[in-house]
Order: structure tokens, then C-alpha cells, then sequence
């Protein structure tokens, strides 16, 4: 309760809240081909709280609406910066969503107007929805989904291998990537069924025709082995942290 009401008041005012920003790479040559907006909470007397702590909370008390509008307008003002920044033209800007938000029709009427506001093709922002989320009420979510689809938002499945896919239901929408939850990137380098697994998803998403992104890289032998194993595309600490929209802009400024 104490954390649902200085929420609403971070909402209403927007202190304390920012989006961190994480460079997602080409594993061949460490090229930025996107970057996800993951939100961040300084709670004014318990500091940092962590989404995983206060998006459930966001989802179990009404403020998902609130939310939402918070997150599309802080990603159209850094994006908007970001793009400034840019020199790639082809780098997206992708976003975490709530199933919440997928039942909201004015939250696609946002993400719309932030297409039109920032002047980029819809494929370049893309919606993150996590596998247990898809998963959870197929029937009402299908409408939103084939309203950002038809939209020409991208699609990805977060999370992915940590729930329990409906395959068909996946190529339905066309998905675009799949990102492997970082579970099975962990022990890479020591798990003989780890490495079948990312082998195995690496197989079905390039016969569905989606590309992979290996979540939670943090060494160079796990590069190596998904380079070895054929994924093309890594989030993680090795490449880079999430980073406030200011730090991310020195950090593309340090590497052009
Ligand atoms: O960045 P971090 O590891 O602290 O994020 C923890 C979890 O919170 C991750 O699963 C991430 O996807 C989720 N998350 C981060 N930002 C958002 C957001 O803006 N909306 C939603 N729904 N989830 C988010
Ligand atoms: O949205 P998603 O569930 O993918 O959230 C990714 C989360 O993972 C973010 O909260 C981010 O802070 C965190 N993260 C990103 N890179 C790494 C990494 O290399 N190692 C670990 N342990 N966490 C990471
Ligand atoms: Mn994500
Ligand atoms: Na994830």
C-alpha cells in the first residue's frame, strides 16, 4: 500500500522516475541494432526499486493506464534524443509492455502518435511482451496484437523459453525476434543442456523465420559460443549496461 500510493504520486509528478536504455548488438561485429527502454524507480526514502517489484504493483491496483502514459511520453522525449544521436537510421527503440496494456485501446492510439511524433517507421519501435504474458489470455489479446501487427509494430517475445509457447499461436502474429531468457545463457559455457536448448530455439526461430536475441551476456565465452551456435543478435552487461538516455548518448558519441 505504502509503495501503491508514492507510485501514484511518482506518476502524477514524474520524480523519481526514468527509463534506462540498453544497447542490444549485432554478435559478429558488437554493431547497436536497438535499444530497450526499461523503466526505473528512485522511491524518495527506499531508493531504487526494481520494475520486477513495482510493475506488479503498477498491474494490481489500477495504475496500468497511468503507467503507460508515463512510459510512451519519457520514450518519445529520449527517443526523440536518442535518434538525434543516431548516425544507424535502421537502430529500434523497443519497449517492455504489460498484458494490461494489450486491452487498453488507448494505449495503441500512443504508441501511434509516438510513431507520428518521432517520424520513424513502425518497425523501428517494438513492443516486448514476455512468453507467460502471450500466453495468458490468447483470446482478448489478439485483437490488440493484430492491431499493432497491422500497425507494422515490431514484435518480440521476452523471456523466451522461461514459459510455455504456443508455437502456433506465435507464428500467427509473426513474430519478429524471440529473446532468450537469460536462464539458459547463464551457464553456457557449462551446460552441455543449455547449449542444446539455445540450439534447438536458434533452429525453430530460424524455420519460423524470427530472429534471436541471447539476453544476459556477460562474458566472452558465451559471445563466442552463441557466435558459434549461430545467434546473430546479444543484450548483456559484456556489451553494455542500461544506461539514463544522457550516459547512452556519451556512449554513442565515445563509439562513433
Ligand atoms: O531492468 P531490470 O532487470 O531491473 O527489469 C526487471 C524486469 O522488469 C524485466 O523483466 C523487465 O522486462 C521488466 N520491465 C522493465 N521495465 C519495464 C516496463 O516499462 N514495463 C514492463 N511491463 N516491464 C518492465
Ligand atoms: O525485459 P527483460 O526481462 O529482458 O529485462 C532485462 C533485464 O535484465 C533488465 O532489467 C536488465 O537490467 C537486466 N540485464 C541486462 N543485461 C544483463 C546481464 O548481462 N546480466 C544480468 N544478470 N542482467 C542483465
Ligand atoms: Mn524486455
Ligand atoms: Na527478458
Amino acid at each position: 500500500l505504502e509503495l501503491e500510493t508514492a507510485l501514484r504520486a511518482a506518476l502524477e509528478s514524474g520524480a523519481g522516475l526514468h527509463l534506462a536504455w540498453q544497447p542490444q548488438v549485432r554478435l559478429a561485429d558488437g554493431r547497436i541494432t536497438g535499444v530497450e527502454a526499461l523503466a526505473r524507480w528512485i522511491h524518495p526514502q527506499l531508493g531504487p526499486i526494481s520494475p520486477a517489484r513495482f510493475i506488479p504493483v503498477v498491474e494490481q491496483t489500477g495504475l496500468a493506464p497511468a503507467f503507460g502514459s508515463w512510459l510512451i511520453e519519457t520514450f518519445i522525449a529520449d527517443a526523440e534524443r536518442l535518434l538525434a544521436a543516431l548516425s544507424d537510421e535502421h537502430v529500434r527503440f523497443a519497449l517492455n509492455v504489460s498484458p494490461h496494456n494489450l486491452h487498453d485501446d488507448r494505449f495503441l492510439r500512443l504508441l501511434t502518435d509516438a510513431l507520428r511524433h518521432l517520424e520513424i517507421l513502425p518497425d523501428r519501435i517494438e513492443v516486448e511482451l514476455t512468453e507467460s504474458s502471450l500466453m495468458e489470455d490468447e483470446g482478448t489479446q489478439t485483437h490488440m496484437l493484430r492491431a499493432l501487427r497491422d500497425a507494422g509494430f515490431g514484435l518480440a517475445v521476452d523471456d523466451f523459453g522461461s514459459g510455455y509457447s504456443n508455437l502456433a499461436y506465435l507464428m500467427r502474429f509473426a513474430v519478429d525476434r524471440l529473446k532468450i531468457d537469460m536462464q539458459f545463457i547463464a551457464g553456457l559455457e557449462h551446460s552441455a543442456a543449455n547449449r542444446r536448448l539455445v540450439e534447438a530455439m536458434l533452429r525453430m526461430a530460424d524455420s519460423l523465420q524470427m530472429e534471436v536475441v541471447a539476453e544476459g551476456v556477460e562474458r566472452e565465452s558465451q559471445r563466442q559460443i552463441l557466435l558459434e551456435l549461430g545467434c546473430q543478435f546479444a543484450q548483456g552487461y559484456l556489451f553494455a549496461q542500461p544506461m539514463a538516455a544522457d550516459e547512452l548518448i556519451r556512449h554513442l558519441r565515445g563509439q562513433a
